[in-house]
């Protein structure tokens, strides 16, 4: 009896010595296994006289159940140690929050172009569009631009090169965005040609313009919104109503002033800049240049076939990049265009 209790004492430190599932049917083989020690002292009964057998098979069986009921509490034990270090392992902070699709945002330069565009939708104009691409018709002889104009050299227009490197005849990057309304107003008078009256053009051109041109306040590519109305008596106060009330709709301010100071332009005559001062407020009193702006030129007119003895327009052009500056407090114009997500990001 003693020998047994020792034997499913031993079986049992045995057991809980093992901690992986190999080790412990390894250590369940000596006791249970075919040569096992339990398993040697049942085919020991057979020497055993029979009136000792009976008592000594009941025993030796009550010992090996307690060996069989020891594993079965290590094997269970075991795996739920395997199972608890499986879960530690792969475990997931369900409470994390997803990543979800970052959510973009529009450029401030191309907030400041959709407000422009619709508060001129809003009084009938249409947003046209065109190429970047431009010929030197479009961009300059239409617009009146004398041959040995500065404007046209090399120095502050960016021309394409040819297959052979050398610059291509007639092909740049457009200086402004009036080649823009060259095209509108050649399509408006192909489409009305056959009519004794053409209807009204009022447009406005949006978009990228290039100069050759890098410093603190001058970007190589910046933007412009150039405005152009022409119909039958359209005048030189039409235009200063149509500005006037741009401008205090643009800065949501009754509280501006603006004033139209003679200029020139060789697309325009008369010709004038326009500035303007908020009456309140940081810049208060401070007059700002907002645009250019005129009577357009009766070359221009027959540049694209629309009689300047009967109609009459203006035109106008302004910088949407610093009128994004104004808007939002910024000071340095290279600022829109570096690409740093951290100042972007502020206007989101
Ligand atoms: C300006 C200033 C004055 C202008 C002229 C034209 C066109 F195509 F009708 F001739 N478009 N824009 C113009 C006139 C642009 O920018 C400072």
């Amino acid at each position: 009896m003693h020998n047994l209790d020792q034997i499913v004492q031993a079986a049992s430190a045995a057991f809980a010595a093992t901690d992986d599932p190999d080790a412990l049917e390894q250590v369940k083989a000596a006791y249970l296994g075919k040569s096992g020690r339990i398993t040697e002292l049942l085919k020991g009964m057979a020497k055993l006289p029979p009136e000792e057998r009976r008592a000594a098979g009941a025993a030796i069986n009550r010992a090996k159940d307690a060996v069989e009921s020891a594993l079965n509490l290590r094997r269970e034990a075991i795996r739920e140690m395997a199972l608890a270090a499986r879960l530690a392992e792969e475990a997931l902070d369900v409470t994390l929050p997803g990543r979800g699709p970052s959510r973009g945002g529009l450029h401030p330069v191309t907030r400041t172009l959709e407000r422009i565009e619709a508060l001129f939708r809003s009084i009938g104009f249409e947003v046209a569009d065109g190429p970047e691409i431009e010929a030197e018709f479009q961009n300059f002889t239409a617009l009146n631009t004398p041959e040995d104009h500065p404007a046209r050299s090399m120095h502050d227009t960016f021309y394409l090169q040819d297959e052979s490197g050398g610059v291509a005849e007639g092909v740049l990057l457009r200086t402004h965005t009036s080649p823009i309304q060259v095209r509108y107003m050649q399509a408006h008078v192909a489409r009305h040609s056959g009519l004794a009256t053409m209807p009204e053009i009022r447009v406005i051109a949006p978009g990228r313009v290039y100069r050759v041109d890098s410093d603190a306040t001058h970007s190589p590519m910046f933007h412009q919104v150039e405005g152009l109305w022409i119909g039958e008596n359209v005048s030189f106060a039409d235009l200063k109503g149509v500005i006037g009330d741009f401008l205090r709709r643009f800065f949501e301010s009754g509280d501006l002033q603006v004033r139209f100071r003679p200029s020139f332009f060789p697309f325009t005559e008369p010709s004038a800049e326009i500035d303007m001062a908020f009456m309140s407020g940081a810049l208060k009193g401070r007059w700002l240049e907002i645009a250019g702006c005129g009577m357009v030129h009766p070359n221009v007119l027959r540049h694209v076939h629309i009689d300047p003895e009967k109609y009459t327009g203006f035109a106008f052009g302004m910088g949407p990049d610093r009128l994004t500056m104004l808007r939002y407090g910024v000071n340095d114009l290279r600022l829109f265009f570096d690409g740093d997500l951290r100042f972007l990001r502020q206007f989101v």
